[in-house]
């Protein structure tokens, strides 16, 4: 099995250098894979299916050829957690649950909910993935919803600059009694930043990191994973 997994990506512009390598990645990618995985914060923030912006039309038109050629499954993060059915819809992605146990006993997640140190984040966390409280979100107009979205993410910011950095990446005994629970041998995430390999003694943890200084995949050959990073100013090259 070849599958290609990409997190914390945080597109924000059809113009960029992260949107065009995204763009030419998938498209490289597709015919090579036999499934891509993109494991939450595809975008900066997603304010609904209806959104008119132009990168919510060439992200939908990216994700629609790649899905032609290659299955794209999709995790919700903390930034894209509006991604709904008219999304999928549109695009033939196929949403997935956190966490997700693939067949061969991968366990994926987004990794938010094993930051479980930051008690506010996950306070915060119970509400945006309130299903009443998105709904009472989505009945708000675009306009209103892009004023709340681009408040949330200056929150965001202004919250993590404060916080001590051990407390905003995963807990040892949470990511332990996770694995343990789902008899996973290798855990691929992202959310943290901080991208890296660990053997744990009984599983592999691979995070990937955010699409920021450069690009961030992990690619999986049947038994063997790579953590691949690479530069968002050239063309992507497999
Ligand atoms: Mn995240």
């Amino acid at each position: 099995m070849k599958r290609l997994f990409l997190s914390d990506l945080h597109l924000l512009c059809e113009d960029t250098g992260a949107f065009l390598r995204f763009k030419e990645c998938l498209q490289q990618e597709a015919r090579r894979v036999d499934e891509i995985y993109i494991l939450g914060d595809l975008v900066e923030m997603w304010i609904g299916d209806d959104d008119d912006s132009k990168i919510a039309a060439a992200l939908k038109q990216v994700l629609r050829s790649t899905t032609a050629d290659c299955p794209v499954f999709i995790m919700h993060g903390n930034r894209d957690f509006l991604f709904g059915e008219a999304f999928t819809g549109a695009t033939g992605v196929t949403m997935l649950a956190d966490p997700f146990l693939t067949t061969d006993g991968i366990l994926l997640c987004h990794g938010d909910t094993l930051c479980t140190d930051d008690l506010s984040y996950q306070r915060l966390r119970q509400t945006l993935r309130d299903p009443q409280w998105q709904a009472e979100i989505l009945q708000k107009t675009l306009n209103e919803r892009k004023v709340f979205g681009a408040g949330l993410r200056a929150q965001s910011r202004s919250s993590n600059a404060n916080k001590p950095t051990n407390i905003m990446d995963v807990n040892a005994k949470a990511t332990q009694a996770l694995m343990s629970h789902y008899g996973a041998h290798t855990l691929i995430h992202g959310h943290t930043h901080r991208p890296g390999r660990h053997e744990h003694d009984n599983f592999l943890r691979l995070v990937m990191g955010a699409w920021m200084h450069c690009g961030w995949l992990c690619r999986q050959n049947g038994s063997s994973f790579s953590l691949e990073c690479f530069s968002l100013a050239r063309r992507y090259e497999i």
